[in-house]
């Protein structure tokens, strides 16, 4: 028996658990109903009281020291338990969850779409991939046209007929040959123009252009509706100023510009010392359009307007360089509005 105690001794000393877990399990083991040093207590009240004598010392001492090894282990651990506990600080913020960004483009395309949706103005969409009919000859371009050249056009598989449309105009056109007056619509799209690429140019950008078409609509009816368009998108104060121009689907047509908001008109490197900043192209419908479209040029007339929403969007958030757009990196992009 003095063996028996001797060894469970040792296993008490050696004992070396890593959770609160293990010294439980330990505990019921030695000190449980079934436990080892229960069970030499058993063994004990049957000796002899010489043996007794002899015994009952260390076998008093092994349930002390089983006691307080037991009791200083799980003081331990519950330190190790807390302090673990104290080194997290409740107040730090929380790690941010990355959230992605809407494009420039879409953001400007949308304001651009919102704002003459309040004019009671719909949307409508067209083939990327168009026809001559629809992108050159129904919107008043002579046939021996420069727009019609493949320095100017992408076409597709060499058919002088298939193209990619240069401008969204080509919807309108839909548009027209598919409804009645009145036709109050705005048209988003991607275009395609055979360009070098620069900080000023793409190949490949975006247009809003727009369509009213009704009885008695007038140049007056244009102005006030680019107004509204420029108060809105550049702030109360924008006014605007329009300058004869040619488009062959206008006449006449004008090139709008704003007063820049940078320097309120005084005169800035932005506007190039001018105090404005071109927008958009415009005009009222060329009767020969209307007529192509099949709408009656007599009873009807319309404005049509159109601007690039890199240009819009360049103005907007102070952007010098179009293929910023284009070129998605990350830093450029997350300065714009976070999609939750
Ligand atoms: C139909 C009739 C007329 C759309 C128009 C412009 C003037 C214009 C440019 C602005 C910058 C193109 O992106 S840009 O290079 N657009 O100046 N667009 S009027 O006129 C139409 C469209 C459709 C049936």
């Amino acid at each position: 028996m003095q063996n028996r105690i001797k060894e469970l001794m040792e296993k008490v000393g050696g004992f070396k658990p890593a959770t609160l877990a293990e010294i439980e399990d330990f505990r019921i083991k030695i000190l449980g109903k079934k436990g080892e040093l229960t069970a030499l207590f058993e063994e004990f009240k049957s000796l002899s009281a010489e043996q007794k004598k002899e015994i009952g010392k260390t076998i008093n001492e092994l349930k002390t020291k089983a006691l307080d090894k037991i009791n200083e282990l799980k003081e331990s651990l519950d330190t190790v338990v807390a302090s673990d506990c104290d080194a997290i600080d409740m107040s730090r913020p929380a790690t941010a969850r990355r959230v992605g960004t809407r494009h420039p483009i879409s953001l400007v395309r949308r304001q651009i779409v919102d704002i003459f949706s309040r004019l009671g103005f719909t949307v409508a969409d067209g083939p990327e991939i168009e026809d001559d009919w629809h992108v050159f000859s129904a919107l008043n371009f002579p046939p021996e046209h420069p727009a019609r050249d493949m320095q100017d056009t992408f076409f597709v598989e060499k058919n002088p007929d298939i193209l990619l449309r240069t401008h969204t105009s080509s919807i309108q056109v839909r548009v027209m040959q598919n409804s009645r007056p009145p036709i109050r619509v705005v048209c988003p799209g991607r275009v395609f123009r055979n360009e070098a690429i620069s900080y000023r140019a793409h190949c490949i950008f975006h247009q809003v252009e727009g369509l009213y078409i009704d009885e008695n609509v007038s140049f007056a009816d244009l102005k006030q509706t680019i107004l509204y368009f420029a108060k809105e998108m550049f702030g109360e104060d924008a006014s605007i100023r329009m300058r004869p121009s040619y488009f062959p689907f206008t006449e006449p047509s004008a090139e709008v510009d704003v007063s820049c908001n940078l320097c309120g008109g005084k005169g800035c490197n932005v506007c190039k010392g001018t105090g404005w900043l071109e927008i958009m192209g415009c005009g009222m419908v060329d009767p020969n359009v209307l007529e192509a479209c099949g709408i009656d040029s007599r009873k009807y007339s319309g404005f049509a307007f159109g601007m690039g929403v890199e240009r819009i969007a360049m103005l907007r958030y102070g952007v010098k360089d179009l293929r910023l757009y284009f070129e998605n990196d990350i830093r450029f992009l997350q300065q714009f509005e976070a999609i939750y």
